[in-house]
């Protein structure tokens, strides 16, 4: 394993002292045997304000596991709302809600039923008016989670589609398929699902088949309706009526599929990969189709109309796994303020300062010029950083999200460098998980950087009152929680990223310069400068 070894020098020099958040850093970072070097070069020089969204952490609250109120085991929004304080503490000034829409629960929320209504798992939407008007009243901002890539199949849109009712008819991509010598049906193209298997589904009632590109639960919408486009940005208009401040665009990569369905993907000859696997393939008719850019610039347009009426900025963020940093770059110019910047999430134990530096690199100098830098990593589907990389990098990591230049977000949890719990196969919910059978099922679910959030020592965690949680408790969590890490004497994850989270207030790691530093095998170092007379570590 090679270490990102932190050096650390520290001077104060200049107008502007370091205060006791600059030195409780120090301090942090020294007694965990330092592994990032930081410099900085402090200044008074006035810039003009930048927008909410550039300045705050952006904190990913997943509602299943973050607080419990009615004893269910499950997450709600009244359970959110009780733990605003967390937030403020950490100094998350945004909530980025995962999908708390009506859904059968299939793929838990990202299978939404109906996109402009609360599950009844979650609350109600007076729950969700209250937990909004909580987070405004205490001048945070919220986003929702919004998920174009299809809906469930028990949406009414798609019951009358399979019915074929005339007006629904073409909402969902359909075909007739490919008929065979023996007069059987096939699917027309080769094409896989995420989950493996034909992306192809059929059903008798309609004699034509559906595209899924995730289960055969979540049919993909067609967007080459204009009904569609309609609908979904009626939907965001509701939600911008309710006030929400913004919201993160799920998967945009898969929202439009190539017109001529007679188009196979090519086999791309992955090591490893089967050729049931969505992996198999290279996906150039299935992801990343131009017209994607039309839709999202719609939407943009849309956000900035309420931006209009009422000067308050209206976030777009992406979401994309892009195969090239080229196409990654691509949504910064689609009318989004940022596609997610995922390189850091790729890290791993084998990672040395080389490593770090090339993936810090390939955004910022591909990152089109007066474009926001962001950095994320981890997310709900993703290993957690301690897991990933080892608790030792826990605060190393936090320090690169927090003062690299751009917007870090934070999977709930990430804070308190919570690891990946261990979960059987009899209790993995994660569909993808099951997908895989019990030999494989650990290899893919995502089910272990979902456990419940770990606030205090008592039942559950103060999680829930229910005696199961619907994902098991991280077993440590008596000793591994919220309120010891917040009472601890000495140095804890969160109360670095608290300190970190404030530092990052500085103009200069807000407006700064970044440039490496020192970097090799073993050190990565950054430098973030502002113009005017400077203070340096
Ligand atoms: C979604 O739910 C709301 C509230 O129950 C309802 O008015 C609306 O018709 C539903 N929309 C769809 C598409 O089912
Ligand atoms: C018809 O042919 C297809 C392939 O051409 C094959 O997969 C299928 O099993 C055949 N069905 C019958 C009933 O023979
Ligand atoms: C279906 O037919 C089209 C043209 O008729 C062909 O290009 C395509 O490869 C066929 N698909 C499969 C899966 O055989
Ligand atoms: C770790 O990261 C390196 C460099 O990006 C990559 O080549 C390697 O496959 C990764 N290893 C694992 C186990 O993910
Ligand atoms: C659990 O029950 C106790 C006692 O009734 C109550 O004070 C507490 O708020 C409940 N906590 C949760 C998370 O429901
Ligand atoms: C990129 C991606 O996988 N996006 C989402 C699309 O929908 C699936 C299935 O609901 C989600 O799991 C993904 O997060």
């Amino acid at each position: 394993m090679k270490r990102i070894y932190v050096q650390m020098s520290s001077f104060v020099k200049g107008r502007k002292a370091a205060g006791p958040v600059g030195i409780s850093i120090i301090l942090g970072l020294l007694s965990f045997m330092p592994r990032l070097l930081i410099v900085t070069f402090l200044s008074k020089t006035p810039e003009p304000p930048l927008e909410w969204w550039q300045t705050s952490v952006i904190y990913q609250v997943y509602p299943r596991s973050f607080q419990d109120s009615n004893g269910d085991g499950v997450g709600d929004l009244q359970g959110i709302r009780s733990r605003l304080d967390h937030l403020e503490y950490i100094n998350a000034r945004a909530l980025w809600l995962s999908p708390m829409y009506e859904s059968p629960m299939r793929d838990f929320g990202y299978d939404p039923s109906n996109i402009t209504n609360i599950d009844p798992i979650f609350g109600t939407m007076e729950d969700f008016d209250e937990l909004l008007a909580d987070v405004h009243s205490r001048g945070m901002k919220m986003i929702l989670d919004f998920i174009p890539n299809h809906t469930s199949d028990l949406h009414k849109w798609f019951q009358a589609s399979k019915a074929g009712v005339e007006e629904y008819k073409d909402y969902y991509v359909w075909t007739d398929g490919n008929l065979t010598a023996n007069g059987t049906r096939v699917p027309p193209n080769n094409w896989k699902s995420f989950f493996g298997d034909s992306a192809w589904e059929w059903v008798e009632e309609r004699q034509q088949f559906y595209l899924h590109q995730f289960l055969k639960e979540q049919p993909d919408l067609n967007y080459r309706n204009p009904k569609v486009v309609e609908e979904m940005t009626n939907a965001l208009r509701f939600w911008l009526e309710r006030g929400v401040d913004g919201f993160r665009i799920d998967a945009v990569l898969t929202m439009f599929e190539s017109a001529d369905l007679s188009l196979n993907e090519p086999l791309n000859n992955r090591p490893g990969a089967e050729l049931w696997q969505y992996e198999s393939l290279e996906h150039i008719y299935t992801s990343h189709q131009p017209e994607t850019y039309e839709v999202i610039a719609k939407w943009r347009h849309l956000a900035d109309e309420y931006y209009q009426k009422d000067g308050n900025y209206r976030f777009l963020v992406t979401e994309a796994y892009c195969e090239t940093i080229q196409q990654a770059m691509y949504y910064y110019h689609t009318g989004a303020d940022m596609p997610f910047n995922f390189d850091l999430v790729f890290l791993n134990r084998t990672c040395g300062g080389d490593c770090v530096d090339r993936a810090i690199s390939n955004w910022m100098t591909n990152m089109p010029i007066g474009k926001w830098p962001n950095w994320v990593i981890g997310n709900h589907d993703n290993k957690r950083i301690a897991t990933k990389m080892g608790t030792e990098f826990v605060n190393a990591m936090n320090t690169l999200l927090l003062l690299l230049p751009g917007t870090p977000t934070t999977y709930n949890g990430e804070e308190l460098g919570l690891t990946n719990i261990e979960v059987s196969y009899e209790d993995t919910q994660d569909p993808f998980g099951k997908r895989f059978g019990p030999e494989r099922y650990h290899e893919v679910s995502r089910d272990p950087p979902r456990s419940p959030m770990l606030w205090d020592s008592t039942h559950s965690s103060g999680f829930s009152n229910a005696t199961k949680t619907w994902l098991p408790v991280h077993p440590d969590y008596e000793i591994f929680n919220a309120e010891a890490q917040k009472k601890s004497e000495g140095v804890t994850p969160l109360k670095m990223y608290r300190d970190l989270s404030l530092l990052r207030q500085e103009a200069t790691f807000q407006r700064g310069t970044f440039r490496p530093l020192l970097v090799d095998e073993n050190i990565y170092s950054f430098v973030r400068e502002l113009e005017g007379e400077s203070l340096y570590y």
